[in-house]
């Protein structure tokens, strides 16, 4: 590997994500556009995985590799290729986030790809693959769309917000979803279920949605998108100070965070199955 590849800098990784996650866009679009085919079940009958996402991954890491062969990637079908350079990149990629999205075609699916180094994610892209909406951030350059940065809600009350969340696939925890969900719904303007992590994250980061909570995402589910929120000045934690994870994820304004955190902590949200 080239000591460039090795060194390079936060905007020349996103450089290569941008062009990496636009063209895996195209193929998730056209192969939606062909037809959906090979429709298989992961965890449960609900969680689906199309050839759409196998093929979509193939592409970006062959891509991805062939700019940066001593990289690893971590990807949702294929799983983590080690990285065999010291100060490689780990590349963290979610094909098509928003899988029923788009085996429905509902327009709310993306690419979602992270350059994490050392264990941070430094760079990160979200294209929506139906409407090719970008979203990007650097560490300490700011979150970008269309050349405006990002700055989250101006909101400062919960009573006044509109709230994103999802749901897992599993039934019994999507039961106490639901019940969090249930109390929830009374203390807030309105919830919105769009059903892809990685969009809920920018879509709060640009101040489209006021705040984002969800239990049990992947990495690749939020890298990228969370970097975006954290980049457009949200506060992306969990819960009781433990960090952004599959327990918990919440993105909110540093003036909401607070009062969503606390309603949070007292709905047991990161409890359950
Ligand atoms: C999805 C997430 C979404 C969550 C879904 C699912 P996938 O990821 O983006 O926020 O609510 O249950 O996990 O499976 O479409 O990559």
């Amino acid at each position: 590997m080239s000591e460039i590849s090795t060194g390079s800098t936060p905007e020349e990784l996103l450089a290569i994500a941008v062009r990496v996650a636009r063209e895996g866009a195209v193929t998730a679009r056209r192969m939606r556009d062909e037809a959906i085919g090979d429709v298989q079940t992961k965890s449960t009958d609900t969680d689906v995985v199309t050839a759409a996402d196998k093929a979509v991954e193939r592409q970006v890491v062959e891509a991805l590799l062939a700019d940066r062969p001593g990289d690893g990637v971590l990807g949702e079908e294929y799983g983590d290729s080690v990285a065999v350079a010291p100060g490689a990149v780990r590349w963290i990629l979610d094909p098509i986030d928003g899988t029923v999205n788009y085996l429905y075609g509902l327009p709310q699916y993306a690419v979602s790809l992270a350059a994490e180094r050392d264990g941070e994610v430094i760079a990160g892209v979200v294209v929506n693959a139906a409407t090719g909406d970008e979203w990007t951030a650097t560490r300490g350059g700011g979150a970008w769309r269309d050349g405006r940065r990002l700055t989250g809600s101006a909101r400062t009350t919960l009573d006044q917000s509109m709230i994103a969340t999802g749901f897992g696939y599993d039934a019994r925890r999507r039961a106490h979803q639901g019940a969090v969900l249930a109390q929830l719904i009374t203390r807030v303007r309105d919830i919105r279920r769009l059903g892809a992590a990685a969009l809920d994250l920018c879509l709060t980061a640009e101040g489209t949605l006021d705040a984002y909570f969800e239990k049990g995402l992947n990495l690749w589910d939020h890298a990228a998108g969370g970097l975006i929120a954290a980049e457009a000045g949200l506060v992306v934690s969990g819960l009781s100070g433990a960090p952004a994870g599959g327990q918990m994820l919440v993105a909110a304004p540093p003036a909401l965070f607070p009062a969503l955190h606390d309603v949070l902590v007292e709905l047991d949200a990161a409890g359950g199955p």
